[in-house]
């Protein structure tokens, strides 16, 4: 086992590598910008080392300056966490070939799973079910117009390299077909340097399902069942369930199956996340994340395992702690966002914490960095907590949130907690009846 570990990360993420490695009997070595010499990773962490300046491409995403930490400190690996430099293919290369562990997936499979493109080719050799669609690259409008007559309108037009919704539009019909190919062209172009893109089916009412795999690097593998993450807003997830409230016993292990099979197959290492789109009782594969997600710790709940553990013995060339039959669904799990952001624009809203209190009680769990008298600063992503809560059903999942929501105090600052005692009021979020389009409906007609 590793002596030491360093943190590509801030944040609450930080703190949940820094407390997996703790219990573990790893050293943990923070990096940090000069914006975040007072950020509570720094404090948690056994050592911490300043890495640049606020900016994050001059810091958290700095290569050279998180080797040169590696090198300082004596660290034998890296937890990436999640955003940052968790999926760049080239920065798992150069941590291997400076003779240290990437705790994470392959170059290789961060490559594959990173061009959706060859993603999709991937999974659907793999016996996954995918979207109706061109399968590969289309490159004239021409070819774009022959695949909407086959697969039938509306359709959908990805950009290979897309993210965050960008590089993607809709072609409602043949006539909106040359203008929604040639904006995800240029879009895909301008935000990713890459023009290439795909067509799909466009499913008009899908909720968003992703698998939770994960796999020893060696050809096993096993699921952790389902999240929904239907309830989105700009594509950030703000509310995300486990076990699905549309996902059955059935249902579950025999996609988990499928999931699990297919990461094996390509000896997958880690935690990964395997995405659907889940329609009229059919899975279709969108994308695969290759980190470990923000969302992880409803999972972690409701099955009772630790993901990061996991993802520091595989690394470290030991066996997953656990095989598929000991994995059974426990319970209900809820996670909800908390933003440092102002309604109703989510605009974001650093500034100084003049009181924090963390919720607490049975079933409540609270990701955060905050801490008194902490300034949050204006550079970063504004998750600046999660709130997990875990309940033997559904109903009472609800409750509790609405209990431990009502205990949080983040004053000096506004954040979406308002938001979630407004969702908790609502029908459809009681009964779980929701898509993906649900949020943004709602909020144009609330907020
Ligand atoms: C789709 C889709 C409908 N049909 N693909 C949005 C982001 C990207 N990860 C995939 N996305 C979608 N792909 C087909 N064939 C609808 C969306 C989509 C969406 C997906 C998940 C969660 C929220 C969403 C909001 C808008 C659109």
């Amino acid at each position: 086992m590793f002596k030491k570990i360093l943190i590509a990360n801030r944040g609450e993420i930080a703190l949940r590598v820094i407390r997996a490695a703790r219990e573990m009997g790893i050293q943990s070595v923070a990096v940090h910008s000069t914006a975040d010499s007072d950020a509570m990773h720094v404090r948690m962490a056994d050592e911490a080392i300043c890495i640049g300046p606020p900016s994050s491409t001059e810091s958290y995403l700095s290569i050279p300056a998180i080797i040169s930490a590696c090198e300082i400190t004596g660290a034998e690996a890296i937890h990436p966490g999640y955003g940052f430099l968790s999926e760049n293919a080239g920065f798992v290369q150069i941590v291997e070939d400076h003779g240290l562990k990437f705790i994470g997936p392959t170059a290789e499979h961060i490559r594959v799973m990173g061009d959706k493109i060859t993603a999709i080719e991937t999974m659907k050799k793999l016996g996954v079910p995918c979207v109706p669609g061109s399968g590969g690259g289309v490159g004239s409008l021409e070819d774009a117009y022959r695949i909407g007559d086959e697969i039938g309108y509306p359709v959908i037009i990805k950009a290979t390299a897309g993210g965050g919704g960008k590089g993607m539009k809709v072609a409602a019909n043949k006539g909106e077909m040359k203008s929604a190919f040639q904006t995800a062209r240029a879009e895909g172009k301008s935000n990713f340097g890459n023009d290439e893109v795909y067509i799909e089916k466009y499913l008009t009412t899908p909720r968003h399902i992703e698998i939770q795999v994960f796999g020893d690097g060696k050809g096993r593998a096993v699921h952790l069942g389902e999240r929904d993450c239907s309830l989105q807003r700009r594509h950030q997830k703000v509310f995300e369930e486990a076990p699905g409230p549309a996902i059955d016993a059935e249902t579950r292990a025999r996609i988990g199956k499928i999931c699990a099979d297919a990461v094996a197959n390509i000896d997958y290492a880690g935690a990964g996340t395997i995405e659907f789109l889940y329609e009229n009782g059919e899975f279709y594969f969108i994308e695969m994340n290759t980190r470990l997600q923000v969302e992880h710790p409803v999972t972690e709940a409701v099955f009772g395992v630790d993901l990061v553990r996991e993802q520091i013995n595989v690394a470290a060339g030991l066996p997953m702690s656990f095989q598929q039959e000991d994995l059974v669904v426990n319970g209900h799990a809820i996670e909800v966002r908390i933003n440092a952001e102002k309604l109703p624009n989510f605009s974001p809203c650093p500034g100084k914490i003049t009181q924090y209190h963390a919720p607490g009680g049975l079933g409540v769990r609270m990701d955060s960095a905050l801490y008194d008298g902490y300034s949050i600063p204006p550079y970063y992503d504004s998750l600046i907590g999660k709130l997990i809560v875990h309940a033997p059903d559904r109903p009472a999942a609800l409750a509790r949130l609405h209990r431990a929501l009502g205990e949080l105090i983040v004053d000096g600052i506004d954040t979406t907690t308002p938001l979630f005692h407004a969702l908790l009021a609502e029908d459809a979020v009681q009964t779980g009846e929701y898509n993906i389009h649900w949020l943004e409906h709602w909020l144009e007609e609330n907020v």
